[in-house]
Formats: C-alpha cells, structure tokens, sequence
C-alpha cells in the first residue's frame, strides 16, 4: 500500500517542508512584482499600518491569499496584503506584510511564521518584526515605542520541528538596536513576553510577567523571531505600547485607548521606522 503524494503546498500536512512552501511564495512574489529579490522584510503589527506609507513609493500589492501557504483571512472581508515598497529614493525593496496570522487563531505555528520564512526565501537579509503590546512598566503611557531586547516565549510551542538546536543569543540584534537609536536616541529597551491569548492578561499574569523579567505582554513576535533566527535574518523588534498591562496604573483596559494611542503615536513612529529602513 502506497501512501498518496503529499499536496505539495498545504502547510497543514506534516509531509510538507514549510520552507518549499516559503521558497514557492517567494517564486511567486518574484514574479508578480518583477523584483528578483528584496531586501528587507516588515511585518506590521497593531497601530504600525501608517508607518509603512512613509517607507516609500508601493511599487505592488498581492493580497496574500494569492500566495502559496498564506491562510484566508480569519475576520471576513478583510484580506492581508504583501507590498513591495522602493526604500526612500534608493533601488532597494522592502517586503511589507500589512497583517499577521496569530497563534491563537490555532491555524498552526507553520501558518504562524510562514510569512517570515518567505522573507528570507525572497532573498531578505532583515526583518523587523513590530506588534502593539500592553506595558508593564507603569512610566510607559500608551504610544511609547519600545525595542525589544530579548523575549519569553510564553507559548509553549515552537516553529522549529525536530532537533533544530538553534541559539538565541543576541536575538533581536543589538547591531540593528544601536541603529534604531542613532535615529531616535530616547527609545527605552525592555523584554517582550509572548502569551498565546487571545484573552488579554489577568493582572497577577502582568505582574507574573514582570517578576520573570518582562516588560511588554502581547500575543505575537517571539514565535517568528525565532523561525527568523533559524532562516538567518537579522532581527529587529519593535513594540509600541498602546496600553497598560492590565493592573498596571489602575485603569480597566480599554479598546478605544487601545485603538486611539495607535493613531496619535503613528506619525512619530512612522518616521522613525522609514528613517530607520533607510539606513540598513
Ligand atoms: I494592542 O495588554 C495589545 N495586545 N497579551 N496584552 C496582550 N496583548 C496585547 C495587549 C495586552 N495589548
């Protein structure tokens, strides 16, 4: 009895290697866009959405559901897109995915990471890797860019399969972090927590999260950087602190603030982000 061959893109069937299912995406990327490889990759997390318009000039757009591996979208109606953007006035491209798939959307730690492994696949040698995340640190109003320094990963899953023993050491990369200051000197630094959510945190979890060394709590980042690592990109982190951690400076979390702190800050991170792509 023979075993069926596996459908050769389908993430879900453990037979498929995820990195020929990136390396098609990329294919595919390459073609659609005429570029034969980028550059740096972003992935934009919660409130950064404005801060990619001032990267540069959007050379394409592919909604993601055109690329082998990336799931439909979980919210109906609303479908990520992957943008190719001329950095500033130079020849050279970011890839910018405009969404990203969830752990807790339980579509898998492949489905998690695939858009990372396609940025390295379409030749990347960057990623930066921005979310918005609640703070632990009472000081940090909503708005606050923080670097990522290191992470907990909080999730108890991995996207490495097998005995990939791979180092962490220097995670988020402190070349790209002393980078990110020459552009804005002020940025605090501080330790991401991953949790798999999607419920936001109980106010003993923040404070468990801040005994452990944490100081930002959110639901996304660790897991890609680590696949990231594993594909040889250099990381940068980026949080923007749209709210506090919940019990921290005793107000009731609240998504208006949540939504609000995104767009007044946009502007300023926008700039910092396009002033800093440019300097990679
Ligand atoms: I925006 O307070 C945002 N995302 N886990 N906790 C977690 N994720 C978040 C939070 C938060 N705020």
């Amino acid at each position: 009895m023979t075993h069926p061959a596996p459908e050769p893109l389908d993430l879900d069937d453990p037979r498929t290697d995820p990195k020929a299912v990136a390396a098609s995406a990329a294919e595919r990327i390459a073609e659609v866009t005429g570029a034969p490889s980028h550059d740096v990759a972003l992935v934009l997390g919660s409130g950064w959405a404005p801060a990619a318009d001032l990267l540069g000039e959007t050379l394409a757009t592919i909604p993601s559901t055109d690329l082998p591996g990336f799931p439909p979208p979980a919210v109906s109606g609303h479908v990520g897109t992957v943008r190719s953007v001329r950095i500033g006035e130079t020849e050279r491209r970011a890839l910018v995915f405009g969404s990203r798939t969830h752990f807790y959307e339980g579509r898998g730690v492949r489905a998690v990471v695939h858009g990372v492994r396609t940025a390295a696949a379409a030749g990347c040698r960057v990623v930066v890797l921005t979310n918005g995340c609640g703070g632990v640190v009472p000081e940090w109003r909503p708005g606050t860019p923080v670097l990522i320094s290191d992470h907990l990963n909080l999730t108890g899953a991995s996207p490495l399969e097998g005995a990939t023993f791979v180092d962490l050491t220097d995670l988020y990369s402190s070349r790209l972090r002393a980078l990110a200051r020459q552009v804005e000197p002020d940025l605090a630094e501080g330790v991401y927590v991953q949790f798999r959510g999607p419920q936001y945190e109980t106010p003993a979890e923040v404070r468990m999260a801040g005994i452990l060394g944490g100081h930002l709590v959110g639901m996304s980042t660790a897991l890609e950087a680590i696949a990231a690592r594993e594909a040889g990109l250099e990381i940068l982190g980026i949080s923007l602190v749209t709210n506090h951690g919940a019990g921290i400076g005793g107000v009731p979390l609240d998504h208006q603030e949540v939504l609000e702190a995104g767009r007044a800050a946009a502007g300023r991170v926008g700039s910092m982000l396009a002033g800093l792509i440019q300097r990679l």
